[in-house]
């Protein structure tokens, strides 16, 4: 028989053989061929039934920057209706406070102290690190990108030929005038907004009222403070807009049901004491999924995640079992309404951010965070942690903070006690209560009363590096530092060959 000829031939099977042992093999056969049989028919159902991915990242977007987290100046009508569809994450952080490590670890899933030159700004991820773009294409994904990918930094340099975010396409319309009727598809929206630099007084032009705004207490309440925060809303608003844009196109081609949409940023607002620092204002993210048909709308999710999280997340949507070295952990449990062991702390950490230390020196530090204590270890504390106060290549003095109308209040006037917050020197351990004290801005840890929790929250933050092999855990380990920085060149040395390295 024809059938069974084929079935012999998957069985393995001869027919030269006979007997009890001969039935438990044609029975074991026959168990494999089903198994094969079906194995191959459930996969085939659920790539047929995978899930679109659209992955919206605003650059330098801070929590709670949106009318959903009860903010009511700024107006994000787009990612306030996606969490009313769907998720809304209250306690999500990057992973560093810094673009290039940041999505380094959201592509791989791993945390940025694993990816060797791909911990700092500038810098290059190499190759051997996976990214779940490539991951996804392999099992029948059509992967893209539009705008800002992976960086800033040289992917050459890592042995890519393109963005380790994906190819890139003029936008998203013509990207999915690219994808094959029945393939999935997985595309990120890299939008540079809102990162400076702004056009001073484009809040106020943009209709945005200074008096509503809150001024976070670590900074001067001036009117050219109110004015900066309302540039920045003006550009948060604006990626908001093009989000909209997206979402509509989702519509028009007939994907909205079947795509799971994450909106989010990158790391903290461009301001003093934020993007940068492992403070909230620093890690902090806006964070919203939606997913037709699996998430139930207007969940509000209060574990904390890390956006490391981002490639286990979508290779669990896809169907694919997230390799065993990410550290991130996918979402799909808590989107599923489950609770999910870890959830109760995230890690933190930076590197090299700007090259701005003479020497090309990092300011590196980790940080734990709970619902109650945020703790920091600074490793290299008799650096400057906002950069030296010359300049040394980047931006200007103090220059791993943007420059901009805020930072000009503070260091111009040596106004106090911002300039100590934002520019000073720090201890080498920082300890913030934070239901007494929710903008970290007393550092209690020589404190007798808080002796116990620096104890614990020390403990946490060594079992994760020690588990983590984070190469500082070696104390004396400097490797961070003399990694090549691929942005701008230090005038005394010799310009370097840059191939294609993205300007933001
Ligand atoms: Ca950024």
């Amino acid at each position: 028989m024809a059938a069974c000829s084929n079935f012999c031939e998957i069985a393995g099977g001869t027919g030269s053989f006979s007997g009890k042992q001969n039935d438990m093999h044609l029975a074991a056969s026959i168990r494999k061929w089903l198994f094969l049989f079906f194995g191959l028919f459930t996969f085939a159902a659920t790539a047929a039934d995978r899930p679109n991915i659209l992955y919206c990242l605003a650059d330098d977007w801070s929590y709670p920057h949106a009318g959903v987290y009860g903010d009511k100046v700024i107006r994000t009508p787009n990612f306030d209706k996606l969490a009313s569809e769907g998720a809304l994450f209250t306690h999500a952080f990057s992973a560093a406070p810094s673009c290039t490590p940041s999505r380094a670890a959201m592509l791989t899933g791993r945390a940025p102290h694993q990816l060797r030159e791909g911990a700092n700004l500038w810098g290059m991820l190499p190759k051997e690190f996976e990214t779940y773009p490539d991951m996804l294409e392999r099992a029948g994904y059509v992967v893209g990108l539009w705008g800002k990918g992976w960086g800033p930094g040289n992917y050459q340099a890592g042995g890519w030929t393109r963005n380790p975010a994906g190819p890139g396409f003029a936008n998203f319309e013509a990207f999915l005038k690219t994808v094959p009727k029945g393939k999935p598809f997985c595309f990120w929206f890299g939008s540079h907004d809102p990162h400076r630099a702004y056009k001073k007084g484009s809040g106020v032009e943009a209709g945005l009222k200074p008096d509503g705004v809150q001024v976070p207490p670590f900074w001067p309440d001036t009117p050219a403070t109110r004015s900066d925060i309302l540039d920045y809303y003006a550009a948060s608003e604006r990626f908001d807009r093009d989000m909209g844009k997206y979402l509509e196109l989702l519509e028009k081609y007939g994907f909205a049901q079947n795509t799971i949409v994450v909106a989010s940023g990158d790391n903290g607002w461009p301001f003093p004491r934020a993007k940068a620092n492992l403070y909230d204002a620093g890690t902090r993210q806006p964070l919203a999924v939606r997913w037709p048909g699996k998430v139930k709308p207007g969940m509000v999710i209060d574990a904390f995640v890390n956006l490391t999280d981002i490639a286990p997340t979508f290779l669990d949507v896809a169907g694919l079992k997230p390799p065993s070295n990410m550290t991130g952990q996918s979402w799909v449990p808590l989107l599923e309404g489950k609770s999910q062991p870890g959830r109760d702390a995230v890690f933190v950490e930076r590197e090299r951010h700007a090259n701005v230390r003479k020497g090309d020196l990092s300011y590196p530090s980790r940080a734990v965070r709970n619902d109650s204590y945020l703790y920091i270890r600074n490793l290299r504390p008799h650096r400057w942690p906002g950069g030296d106060p010359e300049k040394y290549v980047a931006v200007g003095p103090y220059g791993d903070c943007d420059d901009g109308p805020t930072k000009h209040e503070i260091i111009d006037h040596k106004a106090e006690p911002y300039f100590f917050l934002a520019f000073a020197k720090r201890p080498a351990e920082e300890l913030y209560d934070l239901k007494n004290d929710p903008y970290e801005m007393t550092n209690v840890v020589e404190r007798a009363e808080y002796a116990d929790a620096h104890k614990q929250m020390r403990a946490k933050l060594d079992d994760w590096m020690r588990k983590t092999k984070d190469p500082r855990f070696d104390h004396d380990d400097d490797r961070f530092d003399k990694y090549e920085y691929f942005g701008n060149a230090p005038k005394e040395q010799p310009k370097r060959k840059r191939v294609n390295a993205q300007t933001k």
